[in-house]
């Protein structure tokens, strides 16, 4: 009990139990979910934000233990980011303050953006795990998506071979940015599975043309494979889109375009 004399009720095993009693029971209670998002940037908690408020059940697994993605980088390490005015709004739902700038723009501090998506998106009932990484995608017979298999994110940091575990979900959303890392396993492990005849491999982004890569990408947010639905970067990435640097409203607007595909998905299987 505690050190001699401090008059602590407690000692370090209330800190272990506490510790992993509770990840464990909040961890068993996101392995049958309804939209898995896999990274944390703001296409992946915009979604993960938009979908947990309809009441669905949500977990984002970000293989870093910070979460943000590129959004804390800014623009070459200014943390500033740009963001159109029609997305402004999804900035200002999470109290987010912006700055008025030129040409239909508005300007944000990155820290603010970074900490307040978050935040928002764990109000509204999302859980987001961090130091976990997705590194495969469970299928069912029919080739469909139906979850994710997860590792912890310092397991392939180590070299270490440690199987995973898998995680059930209605649907699951790759948010993973430039490297579209679930689509590019998808493409790998099924061959034949994606839903698009547009094109038959992953071709990955094109250079900048930030307007061109902005206009597109709500356009690009879709279901790519059954029960796979891109987002923000990675729909770029899947697509051959123009990339756009630090103008962040496309993301924020592709999040949402995802959870109102994803929100469809479900509200279809019900
Ligand atoms: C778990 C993973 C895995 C994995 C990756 O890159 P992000 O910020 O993604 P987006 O698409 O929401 O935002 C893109 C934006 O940040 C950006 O890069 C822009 C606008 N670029 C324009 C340009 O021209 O360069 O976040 C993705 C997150 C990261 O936190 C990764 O760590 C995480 O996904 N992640 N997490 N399992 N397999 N792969």
């Amino acid at each position: 009990m505690g050190f001699d004399g401090n008059g602590f009720a407690w000692d370090e095993l209330t800190i272990t139990r506490g510790i992993v009693q509770s990840f464990m029971d909040d961890f068993l209670d996101s392995i049958d979910l309804d939209a898995a998002v896999v990274g944390a940037g703001p296409s992946g908690l915009t979604a993960a934000r938009l979908l947990a408020g309809e009441g669905h059940r949500v977990a984002v697994f970000e293989r870093n233990l910070h979460i943000g993605g590129g959004i804390w980088g800014g623009g070459m390490l200014f943390p500033r980011i740009v963001i159109e005015e029609e997305a402004a709004p999804l900035m200002e739902e999470v109290g987010i303050k912006l700055r008025e700038w030129e040409n239909g723009t508005v300007i944000a501090d990155a820290v603010e953006s970074a900490t307040k998506m978050t935040a928002a998106a764990i109000d509204a009932g999302a859980r987001i795990m961090v130091g976990i990484e997705a590194e495969d995608v469970v299928v069912d017979d029919d080739n469909r998506v139906r979850g994710v298999v997860i590792n912890w994110g310092a397991v392939p940091a180590a070299g270490l071979h440690v199987d995973p575990l898998a995680v059930h979900a209605k649907i699951v959303l790759d948010g993973t940015g430039h490297p579209c890392e679930l689509s590019r396993l998808v493409e790998m492990r099924v061959p034949g599975a994606c839903i698009d005849s547009d094109f038959d491999c992953i071709p990955g982004e094109a250079s900048m043309n930030a307007a061109a890569g902005e206009s597109s990408l709500v356009e690009n947010t879709r279901e790519i494979y059954p029960g796979l639905i891109v987002t923000g970067m990675a729909a770029s990435a899947v697509t051959k889109s123009y990339r756009m640097g630090a103008i962040f409203g496309g993301m924020l607007m592709s999040g949402q375009r995802a959870a109102e595909v994803a929100s469809g998905i479900l509200a279809d299987m019900s």
